[in-house]
């Protein structure tokens, strides 16, 4: 069976005998996550894998007990404890001596806020674990709450007039413990993405994979926009892809076009910035200032 075809990348065979997302679940139409899931089954490819998923739409997903559209094994965990309990099954799985790849599949809510404890705590002991982020920038199962990686000035359920402070730099805080591999990954740049996907799942050690996950009913856009506002946030450097190893050597993947009408379009394509107006100079302000400090690490 041949994959369909898939923006510019390459087409292989599929050796997985199901998706990792199969059809028939329930997330929104366009969904950046299900886009994001989709990929990491082709790069599990027949490889043995073990996924914990703390409370967020994608434990949703999982549907009712006996079915689950999730063709691997899933274990469903409280929102504090994914890295923990990851941590566990991976030593037993060692201790078992099977291949198998244990990875956490987690929000935002519950990386940048709520499960950041336990994530620091197996990125410092660098447990054999591939924690994965997928960020729709709110608390998206819950009605759209704000949280610690919601953008600045964006509209959610508690924060009506616009976030007033920044999204906090999780690349920079997982590079602060050394972990030996941690990349932001684009939906809309599939090679890139697999490449990582891929390195992320046969690496040792702690492993952090950060996407940026368009989200219709929370960022009110348009369903079929979600990978070109990824697109557009790479294009105008809101979005930097990187690759950080060990915590110290930083390589930028995509050089962006540090494009200010990218910037514009990207805010114009959804609903959630429209309330305030956008503060345009000072959005701006945030990336040039945020590649500034990029460079400084890469050593520009
Ligand atoms: C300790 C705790 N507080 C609150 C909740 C309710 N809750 C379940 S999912 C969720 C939102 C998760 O947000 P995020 O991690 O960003 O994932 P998303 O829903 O956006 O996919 C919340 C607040 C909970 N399950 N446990
Ligand atoms: S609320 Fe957002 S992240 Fe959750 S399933 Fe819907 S589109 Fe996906």
């Amino acid at each position: 069976m041949n994959e369909p075809a898939l923006g510019g990348m390459a087409q292989t065979a599929l050796d997985r005998a199901e998706p990792i997302l199969r059809c028939g679940n329930t997330n929104c139409g366009g969904c950046g996550m299900s886009v994001a899931l989709q990929m990491l089954g082709r790069a599990v490819g027949d490889r043995k894998v073990q996924i914990v998923i703390p409370a967020c739409c994608a434990i949703v997903t999982a549907g009712p007990f006996p079915f689950s559209a999730y063709g691997a094994p899933v274990v469903s965990s409280t929102f504090a404890s994914a890295a923990a309990l990851a941590s566990g099954m991976a030593h037993v799985a060692r201790l078992n001596g099977e291949p198998t790849r244990v990875l956490c599949w987690a929000g935002d809510g519950g990386t940048f806020d709520i499960g950041m404890a336990t994530v620091s705590a197996a990125a410092e002991r660098n447990e054999d674990v591939l924690y994965v982020c997928y960020d729709n920038e709110i608390y998206g199962n819950t009605g759209g709450q704000r949280s610690g990686a919601t953008p600045i000035g964006a509209v959610t359920s508690t924060t009506p007039l616009g976030k007033d402070v920044e999204k906090k730099d999780v690349i920079g805080i997982l590079a602060a413990h050394r972990v030996p591999y941690l990349a932001t990954v684009s939906l809309a740049h599939p090679d890139d993405l697999m490449r990582k996907m891929r390195f992320a799942l046969d690496e040792r050690g702690f492993r952090f994979l950060h996407i940026l996950a368009p989200c219709p009913t929370g960022w009110k856009s348009e369903p079929a926009d979600g990978i070109e506002l990824v697109r557009l946030a790479v294009r105008s450097g809101l979005y930097p892809v990187v690759e950080v190893f060990n915590g110290r050597r930083t390589v930028i993947n995509v050089k962006p076009e540090m494009s200010r009408p990218a910037l514009e379009k990207y805010v114009s394509l959804q609903g959630r910035f429209k309330e305030k107006g956008a503060d345009w100079d000072a959005a701006w302000e945030v990336i040039l200032r945020n590649w500034k400090d990029l460079e400084a690490r890469v050593g520009v």
